[in-house]
């Protein structure tokens, strides 16, 4: 290691925010942490929550051009500091799915910056398409049919990509915007994903795709890693020669570019390691890469659930999705759209703050007493629903405080039990990481109706540690140097940190058995599916189970 470059940045470019994580490798230690959020820094591009809703809730975009503007600001920021000459090696992690539309003068024009200006404006006319659909948009599902159509029907669309055709991905996105306008298609000569940008822009040259990404498209054939051309042909012309190559598992790309080490002050000789989605680098980041026993919950904008897999097996859920790992192998996950933002409606409803949100979860008794909400303040990615409403049920009031903060978080980890349990073993703990995992309630919650340990971190932003320790591993490789993923997050993960909560004494009865709130929970979400009856049956069956479970 060269003693005056000790240290290694990663930066998360999520939904609302960019973050930069720094470590170093000589103290072992988190040194620094920043994170910019766009609305507040940004006010010009005019986004709520770091995006562009349109009037129809299904459409979600972004100005990639604020991303540019981000990632200048945030690295002007590290080297006002000092910060960027000591890094090593720098990796990315990114918000999942969302596409980046260039033309052919893209990549040029990148590989020829001028030191002495800033980025977006040498950069603004780079793309063929102004804004762009992130992982909230919805609005694919008829692109999404023909897709299934195509390859064989959903299962066999998931058998081949890892899911079955997805609202939000890549593929049904890129088709819609071919089918749309395809001028503005055949104007693009590459298509990016966030990560595979961002790690551009540090590059000057175009970065390929991790498969833990790439994975996440309905493009790539999970068995081997590579393109299908079967998905590529059902999804747009000529799409082959426009997308970045794919690549699994970690590892050095190059130096960064001159523009970056000149205006920002890296070394030339720091490296850029493969970027990633941040649900696998989230994976990394909280030491789960090749540990198939804990599983991992993610409170962010959305929430998502996910584990590695070592292998493809058969276990899947309808929902699921399959996405790669830094070891080259595999992720499950399930992302639920609603997740930070349906809480936050519910406190901001009641006019809570979240110590009192946390609170009411603390001091209010699991069950609920058989009432349950349905939260579906946008459309929903898990279960799916296109149409958003909230729906009540066992007599929960709009105005009852207490029912409604527990209602929402129950009836929100309740769906992650459920949809989960098509992937196998029980969990021996589950590791709870972003912003919501600050919530004591909500940890508890958990704990309750997973019926078993659960364990938060005192660094929340595992997707931007995971970017960092990646960069660590891809450099240490490079030089030959054998570090493990167990040994990178023995390194960086401290387990001090790691407080567990535990289940409540009597909650597992509450939530699973015969009379148990789950089956209340499943027959009402399938009511409002459209598949299942009312479920007032089975609220009567729970409120019978037992003392302190009715009005
Ligand atoms: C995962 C997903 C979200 C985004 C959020 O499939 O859509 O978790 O990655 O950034």
């Amino acid at each position: 290691m060269n003693r005056r470059r000790t240290q290694f940045l990663g930066l998360d470019l999520s939904t609302q925010s960019l973050t930069a994580l720094v470590l170093d490798f000589q103290e072992t230690a988190l040194v620094f942490r920043t994170s910019m959020d766009f609305d507040g820094a940004y006010p010009s591009y005019g986004t709520k929550g770091g995006v562009l809703a349109g009037e129809d809730p299904r459409l979600v975009h972004a100005d990639p051009r604020m991303w540019v503007q981000a990632i200048d600001d945030l690295l002007g920021s590290l080297e006002q500091r000092g910060l960027t000459k000591k890094i090593a090696a720098v990796s990315v992690s990114a918000q999942q799915h969302g596409s980046i539309y260039l033309n052919d003068r893209a990549y040029r024009t990148l590989g020829n910056l001028n030191p002495g200006q800033p980025l977006l404006p040498q950069l603004s006319g780079i793309f063929s398409r102004p804004t762009v659909p992130v992982w909230m948009d919805s609005s694919t599902t008829r692109e999404c049919e023909e897709i299934a159509k195509a390859l064989g029907g959903g299962d066999r669309t998931a058998l081949l990509t890892g899911s079955r055709a997805t609202e939000r991905f890549t593929g049904p996105q890129i088709r819609k915007f071919w089918k749309e306008n395809p001028r503005g298609y055949e104007k693009t000569a590459h298509i990016a994903l966030v990560s595979s940008f961002v790690t551009s822009l540090l590059l000057g040259l175009p970065a390929p795709l991790d498969c833990g990404d790439g994975y996440g498209t309905n493009l790539a054939d999970i068995r081997t890693g590579r393109w299908s051309r079967r998905a590529l042909a059902a999804t747009a012309p000529r799409l082959r020669k426009k997308l970045p190559d794919l690549v699994k598992g970690d590892r050095s790309l190059g130096k960064v570019s001159s523009y970056l080490a000149k205006r920002y002050g890296l070394s030339p000789e720091a490296v850029v390691v493969t970027g990633t989605g941040d649900n696998p680098s989230s994976l990394a980041g909280l030491g789960l890469v090749g540990d198939r026993k804990r599983h991992a919950i993610s409170l962010g904008t959305s929430d998502t659930y996910f584990g590695y897999l070592s292998r493809l097996g058969k276990s899947r859920s309808p929902e699921g999705h399959i996405f790669g790992a830094a070891d080259g192998r595999y992720m499950f996950l399930l992302c639920f759209k609603n997740g930070g933002l349906a809480r936050k409606a519910v406190k901001d409803q009641h006019h809570l703050s979240w110590k009192e949100f946390s609170e009411t979860l603390l001091t209010t008794p699991p069950g609920n007493k058989g009432r349950i909400m349905l939260p579906y303040f946008m459309p929903e990615i898990t279960p799916l629903v296109l149409h958003p409403s909230v729906s009540r049920f066992g007599g929960l009031a709009e105005d009852d405080v207490q029912g409604n903060v527990r209602a929402v978080a129950e009836a929100q980890i309740m769906s992650m039990f459920l949809h989960s349990r098509g992937f196998g073993r029980k969990a021996d703990a589950i590791l709870v990481t972003a912003g919501g995992s600050e919530n004591r309630g909500l940890l508890q919650v958990i704990a309750d109706v997973f019926n078993g340990e659960v364990r938060s971190f005192e660094v929340k932003d595992s997707a931007a540690l995971g970017a960092a320790m990646r960069a660590a591993k891809g450099y240490f490789g490079d030089r030959g140097d054998r570090r493990t993923w167990s040994d990178i997050a023995e390194m960086f993960i401290s387990r001090k940190n790691a407080k567990p909560v535990f289940p409540r004494k009597d909650a597992a009865g509450i939530y699973h058995g015969e009379k148990g709130l789950m089956d209340v929970y499943e027959a009402c979400e399938k009511y409002v599916l459209g598949s299942g009856d009312d479920p007032k049956e089975e609220i009567a069956r729970f409120r019978s189970g037992g003392p302190g479970r009715s009005l």
